[in-house]
């Protein structure tokens, strides 16, 4: 398998943590999203994904966009261990968790998003900086709502289990540090994140063990 992806792309540290977690080997390919305006316009990349967005999977010529649809294809094709619980219920309450983040949260804060407020709307790095926390505290809290009232929680956000929710929530709390959000407002989101990262599937992923660390 072969991904496309960039060490900074959180959409892709999720997709990297499956892997790892699932212990499939895979080839890295750089997407780089700033150099030159960005890797992910040339219409080479284009060709492989319209949107322009990665992470892209490729897996044996047949490429996969979405960070969430890749991971529930290698949960189909490689479903040991698993990511998600066998519960209905418990399966609905994973995927909420993640699509909390990766649709609440994360589309709002994307590269082209901020690249929009500062190059067409004219806003000031100051404001983006501040729509970029406001967004992000403010999605947290509701994930963090949601754990609490919940009572599903344990070292991860189901129980001991690791599942999709702490392959999202992970990422998110790197782009949100790097961002110098506040995070004391969300503590067991924090002591969830703490448990994933003395797991080695999570410190293989993180963007600075990439080979395209800067
Ligand atoms: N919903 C998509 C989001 C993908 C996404 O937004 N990727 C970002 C990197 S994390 C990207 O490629 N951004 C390029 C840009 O904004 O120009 C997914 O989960 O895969």
């Amino acid at each position: 398998m072969k991904l496309y992806n960039y060490f900074r792309s959180s959409a892709s540290f999720r997709v990297r943590i499956a892997l790892n977690f699932k212990g499939l080997p895979y080839e890295y390919a750089v997407v780089h999203l700033t150099k030159g305006g960005g890797q992910q316009f040339a219409p080479e990349f284009r060709a492989i994904n319209p949107d322009a967005l990665i992470p892209v999977l490729d897996d044996e010529g047949q490429r996969l966009t979405q960070s969430l649809a890749i991971i529930e294809y290698l949960e189909e094709t490689h479903p040991e261990p698993p990511l998600l619980p066998t519960a209905p219920l418990e399966r609905a309450y994973v995927r909420a968790v993640a699509l909390g983040i990766a649709c609440e949260i994360h589309p709002l804060n994307n590269l082209r998003v901020l690249r929009y407020l500062v190059r067409d709307l004219k806003v000031t790095d100051e404001q983006k900086d501040a729509w970029y926390r406001h967004w992000v505290e403010e999605g947290l809290a509701a994930i963090e709502a949601r754990l609490v009232a919940e009572k599903r929680c344990g070292r991860y956000a189901l129980g001991n289990q690791v599942t999709l929710a702490d392959v999202v929530i992970v990422p998110q709390i790197f782009n949100a540090k790097r961002f110098d959000c506040r995070l004391d407002h969300v503590p067991t989101v924090m002591r969830i994140f703490d448990h994933c990262m003395e797991l080695p599937a999570f410190v293989d992923a993180q963007p600075a063990r990439q080979p395209d660390a800067e």
